[in-house]
């Protein structure tokens, strides 16, 4: 009887485990995207060719830098992007240090509100993945959670769960 139940508690102990690092809020998860890298908000930089190969995720924080007065950063919907018009807005920052949270999945437009400024090619768009939570049954681990480091989570997770399974069998 002895053996058994510490068996019990030891499964019981390794899945809380499992649990815990699968759920776990994700400061290693989440980023901060500093927009343009060193070049930061500003005049002929390219950030489609910044955004290229760039993993965006659900909890990231977009980070525009630049001289405050000298450009704004408007997020826009599809069809006012594409014309450059600030008329249907779905946010307006302009202090220089301004920090975007991520907080959808989908796709996200943004460009510069100074008059000519989107026209010379100060925007750019996004697509923002979903987290995607491993669950027991996850034969692989998400490219976002391998894009953020999570692969040593997922790591622990599989060795806890292998444990786990010896225990048990
Ligand atoms: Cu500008």
């Amino acid at each position: 009887m002895a053996p058994s139940s510490k068996k019990v508690v030891l499964v019981i102990v390794v899945v809380v485990t499992v649990a815990a690092v699968l759920t776990a809020p994700g400061p290693a998860l989440a980023a901060d995207l500093l927009v343009g890298d060193s070049q930061g908000w500003r005049l002929n930089v390219d950030y489609d060719e910044w955004a290229d190969g760039k993993d965006f995720i659900v909890g990231d924080t977009l980070v525009f830098k630049y001289a405050k007065g000298q450009h704004t950063v408007v997020q826009a919907t599809a069809a006012s992007f594409a014309a450059c018009s600030q008329s249907n807005s779905l946010g307006t920052w302009a202090s220089g240090d301004d920090r975007v949270p991520l907080n959808t999945s989908g796709q996200w437009w943004f460009f510069c509100g100074v008059a000519g400024h989107c026209e010379q090619g100060m925007k750019f768009g996004v697509t923002v993945l979903p987290v995607v939570k491993l669950s027991s049954s996850s034969s692989s681990a998400p490219p976002a959670l391998i894009a953020h480091g999570g692969g040593a989570a997922a790591g622990l997770a599989a060795a806890a769960v292998a444990a786990a399974a010896a225990l048990l069998f």
